[in-house]
């Protein structure tokens, strides 16, 4: 029985020697050199090719090398009934609370205001605080424990989601309450999972709901951004500035409009990346549950697709 990383373009070693460490014994083998498909049952994922998994006729398990799944779910060759795991560690959740935390705090303090003054030598003490309300869009493992880092650091915080939620720590609206949800906020952070009914969420109409001079921080996926739409919203005021971790081309290409934006700060891809150390144990444990046939750790709902 053997564990197939297909993770193509990135360098699986440091998932290897990880899986390693917590299973000295385990049968690895990695794309593109496959040569026993056929001792496959478990798959871990990182942009596979469509349809590569037609290769394996014993699988039995896919697992993402990461938080999201739509990557995988993309993919019609993988099978309805296949069961998939995602990855949900708490180093995980931290560096995607870092970041957040860290885009929120620059817009509430200004710090790229002040960049600009010291290039210019400009010392100007006037209104040093923008007041801040939080809006997380998507409250699962990440989005919960943003709210609650937040909340912590004594900001006002909402939360949005497409199923209806009872008992919820913070005010909590379902996507029938939008408008009231964006009545709310002045930063809103997208951490939705991808799914159909997310796809290119973030348009003008959806700007044009926000409160003037909204900030933005998506780090979900750029799927969720219709990205010719951004600029005009910063243009007409609906937004304020926008963080971005993620883009629907990832290099963001060279003649992007979006690298010469000053109200949009880019960062590529990290506000959190998985650390193999941190996240093997889960993967080791899911592939000893299949093999004893145990309830999988982190199961993806195949009908809400996250
Ligand atoms: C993930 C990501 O899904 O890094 O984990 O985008």
């Amino acid at each position: 029985m053997s564990l197939a990383i297909i993770s193509p373009g990135r360098n699986p070693q440091v998932w290897i020697d990880a899986l390693i460490f917590h299973q000295p014994d385990i049968d690895i083998q990695i794309y593109p050199d496959i040569k026993r498909p056929e001792d496959v049952e478990m798959a871990l994922l990182w942009q596979h090719p469509p349809g590569y998994l037609d290769t394996f006729p014993n699988l039995k398990l896919i697992s993402s090398l990461g938080a999201g799944v739509d990557h995988i779910l993309s993919d019609p060759a993988v099978p309805a009934s296949m069961p998939i795991v995602r990855i949900v560690d708490e180093k995980l959740t931290w560096s995607m609370t870092n970041y957040v935390v860290m885009g929120v705090l620059n817009f509430h303090r200004q710090i790229t205001r002040y960049q600009a003054d010291q290039k210019r030598k400009v010392w100007d003490m006037s209104n040093p605080e923008i007041p801040v309300k939080v809006g997380v869009m998507g409250v699962g493992a990440l989005g919960g424990d943003v709210l609650d880092k937040l909340n912590y650091l004594g900001f006002p915080v909402f939360g949005f989601g497409f199923t209806k939620k009872d008992d919820f720590p913070y005010p909590y609206f379902s996507k029938d309450h939008l408008q009231d949800f964006l009545n709310e906020i002045n930063v809103l952070v997208c951490l939705l999972p991808l799914t159909p009914e997310t796809e290119s969420i973030l348009d003008l109409k959806f700007f044009k709901k926000c409160q003037t001079g909204t900030y933005l921080i998506n780090v979900a996926r750029g799927k969720h951004l219709v990205e010719e739409d951004l600029i005009p919203a910063l243009n007409q005021g609906f937004l304020s500035g926008a963080m971005l971790d993620v883009y629907r081309q990832e290099p963001l290409p060279d003649t992007h409009p979006f690298w010469e934006e000053e109200r949009i700060q880019i960062t590529p891809h990290i506000a959190s990346v998985t650390n193999p150390r941190a996240a093997s144990p889960q993967i080791i444990e899911n592939f000893r549950r299949l093999r004893s046939n145990q309830p999988l750790l982190n199961l993806v709902d195949r009908k809400k697709g996250y």
